[in-house]
C-alpha cells in the first residue's frame, strides 16, 4: 500500500509556500513570513461509504460540497447557501402587548411557571418557528469494474482547499479532485487516469427534495430543478436550478433522459452550477436558470488548470495569513491518517494535529462564509438532509455567534461580512417586532433566526423568552470595529447598535424589590433554577445585564467617536449605572440568576453567565479578581465533558482563566472520536464537530480558544502567551493572527513558555501595550513600562459595575502568573520586532 502522504520535511514545506508565491501573482507577498507548519492535510486510507459525517467539505461561501470518495459510486452531495424552505415571513406573536404587564407580575410575584404557561400562548409564535436549511442533492458517478481497487487514498488539502481521491483499477491509477471555486461560482471536479482512453461512467443525480425534476440537455448537461418545501404553514417559494456539464476530453459521451454516459475519455472535467430565486430576506423575485447559466457559461469557457490555478489564489489570500506551530509530533504518530490521530489524540501527544485542526477550523469559515453570500448557519453550508436538526438554522443564543468568534482573530475579518449583514437586516426586521410585541422602541431579535430574518421567538417559552439575540450579535459590528478601525463601517453600525440599546431603555423595569433595572421577561439561556418549578422564565438573569452593559458601553463609546447623541449618551451612561452588577453567591460562584439559587452540581452545556469572562471582558484577572476566581469555580462546578459546541466555549473560558493545561484538556475531549465521551459530544472523522449530531459551532469556538490560548488582547493589552499549556510549551510558533486596534501579529516564537520573537505590525499607529512572560527588547523604537490605562482608544473599557458578594462566600484569590507590561508608541504600517533579553 502506498500513500502520497507529504513527507514531514520542513524544509520541503518552506519552498511549497515560496513557490506558490511565485506562481499566484495574485497573493500578498509583502513580508512572507518565516513560520513553518506542519501538513495541512485531511487524508484517510478508507472511503466514506455511506457515512455522511466522514465525507470531507468543501464551499466557496455560496456552495457547498461533500465529497464521499467512494469508489464505485461517487457521491457530491450539494447544498447553496439560499436554498432554503419556505418564503418572506415574519413571526411575531401580537397577542404579546396586552399580556406583557401580566406576564411579568407573575415573574416578580415567583410564579414563573404561570408566567411561562402564559408566555406560551402569547409571546411564542403560531407561525413559523423558524425554516429549514435545505440540502440540493447529489450527484453520483458510477463508474463500472471499479468494484476491485487498490491504493486507496483520499485527502483534503488544506493548504489549497481541493478533495482528492485516487485509486488503482487494472493497472491503472485513477484521480478525482474536486473545489469549490472562489473565483467562479461552480463546483468543479476533475477526473484524471495513468493510462488513456481510461475514464468511462455514468452521471447522475438524486435528491431529497421531493419536488424536482431532473433533466439532460444537449447531451453534455444534466440538469435539476424544483422549489422548496412549505414549513409551518409557510410556502416553499425559493426555486432552483442545477447544471452539471461534462466536458470529456476524448472519448464518447452520451445522454439518456435522467443520465449522461462518457465512454473512454483521456480526462474529463464536470462543472456544476446552483442557484436560486433568493435576493433578499423579503425579495425571491430572482431568475434561477439565468443565473445557473450564467455562472456555469462563465466558468465552463475555461479550462481545469485555470480554474483551480484562480481558485487556490483566491483561497490562499485568506489561509495564508496565519501559519501555526504548536510543535512537532512523534514521526510515527503523524504518519497515521487523520481518523486514527483524532482515535489517539487524548492519549498521545500530537500537536501537529491540534495544529491541522486549528486550521480546518479556518478553512471552513473561508469555505462556508464569503463576502455576499449568507453566514454560516449550524452546519456551516454542509447539509445532506431534507429535516436537518434545528433545521441547520441560526440559534442566537450562542451559537452562530460562535461561529463568528475566530473572523477576526484569525485575520479573516472580510469574512465576517454575511454576519455584520445579517445583524443589519435583523435590526430592520426586528424593529417591528420591538414595536408589536413589546411597544419599544430599537429592535429585538430572540433565540433563533433563518434566512427570512425572522425575529418572534419561537421553540416555546422556556428558550423563546430571551430578548437578547439582537443585543449580543450587535456587538459583532462593535468588534469589527475595534480590530479594524474602520470609522466608515462604524457610521453605518451606529444606528443599529442605538437601536439595540433603545429597545433595552423600553424593555428595561425596576426590580420591586431590588431596586435594579432589569429585562423582564427574561431567562439565563436554556437553563431553569430548581427554586422555579422547573421554568427558566425570570427577570435580570446576569447573562442579559452583561449584554446590555456591553450594548450600552459600546453604543456609548461610538457616539462619542463619532460625535453625536450627546442626550442619547447621558441617559445610557444614567441607565448602565441602575443595571444589576454581577453578583457571586454563597458557593463563590457567579450567580446565574439574581437570587443565589446555582445548584454547584448542575452541569447544563450553557454557562451563560460566563459571558462576562468570554466573549466579553468585563470579568477580569486584572480588574476583577473576585468575579475572576468566581468565574473559575462556576466553570468547575459545570465540569467538562459536554456537547460539542460547550467544549469549545469551555477551550476560551479556561483560556482567559490562564489556564491552559485544563484549556487543553478541553481541547482533548473535544477532539474525541463521536460516541467516546459518554454524554458529550466530539468529533467525527472528518473532524467536523459533534454536538453530536454535527453542528459547526464547537469547531469555531475551539479555534478562537487556540487563539486565545496564545494571544488575547480584550483586556486592555496585547496579552502574549496567556496560557500555554505544558504539552505545547517546549517550542512553537504561530503567524498572522490579530489583536484589537489593528495590531497584526506577524510572528510569535516561544520556546519553554517564554517569548523568543515578537513581530508586530501596527495597521493603525496608537500605543502598543504588550503583557508578556518574559523581558524583551526592541531596537526600533522605546518601549516602556506600562502604568495606568491604555492610552490607545481602542483599549478603553468600561468599568465593571462593583459585585454583590455573598457573605457566605470564600472566595479563593487568584492565581496567574507574574507577567511584564510594556508601552511602546506604534506609526501606523510599521513593524517592531521585539526579542527576548537574556539575562
Ligand atoms: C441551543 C443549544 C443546543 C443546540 C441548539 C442548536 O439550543 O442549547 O445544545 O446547540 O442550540
Amino acid at each position: 500500500m502506498y500513500f502520497h502522504r507529504q513527507a514531514k520535511n520542513y524544509s520541503l514545506t518552506l519552498i511549497g509556500f515560496f513557490s506558490i508565491f511565485i506562481a499566484t501573482p495574485g497573493a500578498k507577498a509583502d513580508e512572507p513570513s518565516s513560520l513553518s507548519q506542519p501538513s495541512m492535510k485531511l487524508w484517510y486510507n478508507k472511503p466514506s461509504g455511506k457515512v455522511w459525517e466522514s465525507a470531507l467539505p468543501v464551499g466557496n461561501g455560496r456552495l457547498g460540497a461533500m465529497v464521499y470518495g467512494n469508489v464505485q459510486t461517487e457521491t457530491i452531495q450539494l447544498n447553496e447557501h439560499t436554498l432554503w424552505s419556505g418564503s418572506p415571513n415574519r413571526n411575531d406573536n401580537l397577542l404579546a402587548l396586552d399580556s406583557l404587564e401580566v406576564i411579568r407580575k407573575l415573574i416578580f410575584e415567583g410564579k414563573q411557571k404561570q408566567a411561562e404557561n402564559l408566555a406560551n400562548k402569547v409571546l411564542i409564535s403560531k407561525q413559523s418557528h423558524g425554516q429549514i436549511f435545505g440540502p440540493a442533492g447529489e450527484v453520483h458517478l458510477s463508474f463500472p469494474g471499479h468494484d476491485h481497487y487498490t491504493h486507496y487514498y483520499r485527502e483534503l488539502d488544506l493548504e489549497r482547499a481541493v478533495a482528492k481521491t485516487s485509486y488503482t483499477v487494472g493497472g491503472v491509477t485513477y484521480t478525482r479532485e474536486v473545489i469549490a471555486s472562489l473565483s467562479e461560482r461552480i463546483i468543479a471536479v476533475r477526473l484524471t487516469a495513468s493510462r488513456p482512453r481510461s475514464i468511462s461512467f455514468t452521471a447522475s443525480f438524486s435528491s431529497p427534495q421531493p419536488n424536482v425534476e431532473v433533466k439532460t440537455l444537449h447531451s453534455r448537461q444534466l440538469t435539476f430543478a424544483g422549489t422548496t418545501i412549505d414549513h409551518e404553514g409557510v410556502k416553499g417559494m425559493v426555486r432552483y436550478k442545477g447544471i452539471a456539464q461534462i466536458n470529456p476530453e476524448g472519448g464518447e459521451i452520451f445522454s439518456a433522459d435522467t443520465s449522461i454516459t462518457v465512454r473512454n475519455a483521456n480526462a474529463v472535467t464536470i462543472y456544476i452550477s446552483v442557484a436560486t430565486n433568493f435576493n433578499h430576506y423579503n425579495d425571491i423575485t430572482g431568475d434561477e436558470s439565468n443565473r445557473a447559466a450564467v455562472y456555469l457559461n462563465r466558468a465552463a469557457r475555461k479550462p481545469f488548470s485555470k480554474i483551480i490555478r484562480d481558485h487556490v489564489s483566491a483561497y490562499q489570500q485568506y489561509f495564508n495569513r496565519v501559519k501555526i506551530n504548536l510543535g512537532m509530533t512523534e514521526p510515527s504518530a503523524a504518519k497515521l491518517p487523520t481518523n486514527e490521530r483524532l482515535k489517539n489524540f487524548s492519549s498521545t501527544n500530537d500537536p501537529e494535529f491540534a495544529a491541522l485542526y486549528y486550521q480546518f477550523g479556518r478553512y471552513l469559515l473561508i469555505s462556508s462564509s464569503q463576502p455576499g453570500g449568507q453566514p454560516a448557519n449550524l452546519q456551516g453550508i454542509w447539509n445532506g438532509s431534507l429535516r436537518p436538526a434545528w433545521d441547520s438554522k441560526y440559534t442566537i443564543n450562542i451559537n452562530a455567534q460562535m461561529n463568528y468568534w475566530p473572523a477576526e482573530k484569525t485575520n479573516l475579518s472580510e469574512l465576517h461580512e454575511p454576519f455584520l449583514k445579517m445583524v443589519k437586516e435583523l435590526a430592520a426586521t426586528g424593529r417591528k417586532t420591538a414595536a408589536d410585541m413589546y411597544g419599544a422602541r430599537g429592535w429585538v431579535a430572540h433565540h433563533n433566526t433563518d434566512i427570512w430574518r425572522i425575529t418572534g421567538a419561537v421553540d416555546g417559552a422556556f428558550w423563546g423568552a430571551w430578548t437578547n439575540g439582537g443585543g449580543w450579535t450587535s456587538q459583532h459590528l462593535w468588534e469589527h470595529y475595534l480590530y479594524t478601525g474602520d470609522v466608515a463601517f462604524l457610521q453605518t453600525a451606529y444606528p443599529i447598535l442605538k437601536g439595540a440599546a433603545l429597545f433595552y431603555i423600553d424593555y428595561l423595569m425596576e426590580h420591586p424589590r431590588l431596586g435594579y433595572l432589569v429585562a423582564n421577561p427574561d431567562e439565563s439561556p436554556e437553563n431553569a433554577p430548581a427554586a422555579h418549578q422547573g421554568s427558566s422564565l425570570d427577570a435580570g438573569v446576569t447573562m442579559t445585564n452583561q449584554i446590555i452593559f456591553d450594548v450600552f458601553s459600546s453604543t456609548i463609546r461610538a457616539a462619542e467617536l463619532l460625535k453625536k447623541d450627546q442626550a442619547f449618551m447621558d441617559t445610557l451612561v444614567h441607565t448602565r449605572n441602575r443595571l444589576a452588577p454581577m453578583h457571586i453567591g454563597q458557593h463563590a460562584q457567579i450567580q446565574e440568576w439574581l437570587d443565589d439559587i446555582d445548584d454547584p452540581n448542575d452541569n447544563h452545556r450553557h454557562i451563560s453567565h460566563l459571558y462576562g469572562l468570554f466573549p466579553s471582558n468585563q470579568i477580569s484577572a486584572y480588574r476583577t479578581p473576585d468575579l475572576f476566581s468566581a468565574a473559575k469555580t462556576t466553570l468547575i462546578h459545570r465540569g467538562d465533558l459536554s456537547t460539542g459546541w460547550s467544549m469549545g466555549w469551555k477551550v476560551n473560558w479556561w483560556a482567559r482563566l490562564q489556564d491552559g493545561n485544563h484549556a487543553y484538556k478541553l481541547i482533548q475531549n473535544q477532539l474525541t472520536p463521536v460516541g467516546v465521551n459518554r454524554g458529550g459530544g466530539g468529533t467525527y472523522d472528518n473532524l467536523f464537530d459533534a454536538h453530536p449530531p454535527f453542528q459547526i459551532d464547537g469547531n469555531f469556538g475551539c479555534v478562537s480558544g487556540i487563539t486565545e490560548m496564545l494571544m488575547q488582547s480584550a483586556d486592555g493589552a496585547v496579552h502574549l502567551l496567556p496560557a500555554v499549556p505544558d504539552v505545547w510549551r517546549a517550542s512553537g510558533s504561530i503567524g498572522g493572527i490579530k489583536a484589537i486596534g489593528g495590531f497584526e501579529i506577524v510572528e510569535l516564537k516561544w520556546k519553554d513558555a517564554q517569548l523568543v520573537k515578537v513581530v508586530v505590525k501596527s495597521h493603525l499607529g496608537g500605543n502598543l501595550r504588550l503583557r508578556v512572560p518574559n523581558a524583551i527588547e526592541l531596537s526600533e523604537a522605546s518601549m516602556v513600562e506600562a502604568t495606568g490605562e491604555n492610552p490607545n482608544p481602542f483599549y478603553k473599557i468600561a468599568g465593571t459595575l462593583k459585585p454583590v458578594v455573598s457573605a457566605k462566600a470564600r472566595i479563593s484569590p487568584v492565581e496567574t502568573r507574574e507577567t511584564l507590561l510594556f508601552d511602546v508608541a506604534t506609526q501606523a504600517g510599521k513593524t517592531y520586532t521585539f526579542q527576548q533579553q537574556m539575562p
